[in-house]
């Protein structure tokens, strides 16, 4: 297996400020590779040697701008296609539209969000932003099941036209095994599985560095069990989006990513 990490500081149309994430989870993965390639002692890691590959974008000059979108579904699809494992660090969560444009009906994603990125409200712009990108979504669409939400604002109607469930911040409270077993069976008629983490997910007390802290988040260990739920050979790759460093307190928020991250890459590469 090998894994290809793309750094995408996309963070245009909310979030400003992620793209510096982006990068620094970026810097985490080498110091990971760094780490490895340095150890002289036989080490987990060892099976990351050669086979994890970090690629970074910038999206400093108008062009690069302009062609965010095709850049970011390229990249994607020349992953995808190769059968790589993908692991995207994004900007904003705008940033995984054209991750989420090249998986296809076939794909179930398990996304993690405090928020439901449809809205429409009277003080929400309705240009693509990174809280409404998944109306935008070109056809054909994969499956969204979303996790972790403490919306209060829309809907079940509103909710049912993009997403084929949802599982509330309460309902994983109340029923962390109930949820856990529902995400297991809805992934098993996936032919392919991406989990798709915006950092805001998690509870503001664990990981304070984002721009919009919704309280009631998920707690760490549940969001492992959750995770460990839905995980098989058939996750093709995860993003991760609106970790913003300036928010960070004591650099709690990028500890627990930069663990996330490489517990991750043990997990592809030591899978079979
Ligand atoms: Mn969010």
């Amino acid at each position: 297996m090998r894994t290809n990490v793309t750094v995408f500081p996309f963070d245009l149309f909310g979030g400003a400020g992620t793209g510096a994430g982006a990068q620094l989870l970026g810097d985490a993965v080498n110091e990971i590779l760094d780490d490895t390639e340095a150890e002289t002692r036989p080490c987990r890691a060892d099976v990351l040697r050669g086979n994890v590959e970090v690629r970074e974008f910038a999206f400093e000059t108008m062009q690069q701008i302009r062609a965010w979108r095709k850049t970011g579904r390229d990249a994607a699809k020349q992953a995808l296609k190769a059968g790589e494992f993908l692991l995207w660090l994004g900007g904003n969560h705008l940033s995984v539209l054209p991750v989420l444009e090249e998986l296809g009906r076939d794909c179930c994603v398990i996304q993690f969000d405090a928020h439901l990125d449809i809205y429409a409200f009277h003080d929400t712009t309705s240009e693509l932003s990174h809280g409404n990108f998944l109306r935008h979504i070109e056809a054909p669409r994969p499956r969204v099941i979303s996790v972790g939400h403490r919306d209060l604002f829309l809907t079940p109607q509103e909710i049912g036209e993009t997403f084929e469930a949802t599982y509330s911040a309460v309902d994983v409270a109340t029923n962390a095994d109930r949820v856990a077993t529902e995400l297991r069976a809805a992934v098993a008629s996936a032919k392919r599985v991406w989990i798709d983490l915006d950092v805001d997910a998690f509870d503001p007390a664990v990981l304070p560095a984002v721009l919009q802290p919704l309280p009631f988040g998920l707690a760490a260990p549940t969001f492992l069990k959750l995770l460990d739920a839905v995980w098989s050979e058939k996750v093709v790759g995860m993003s991760i989006s609106e970790f913003s460093p300036a928010c960070d307190v004591r650099d709690t928020g990028l500890n627990l990513l930069g663990w996330l991250i490489e517990f991750v890459l043990l997990r592809v590469h030591t899978a079979g």
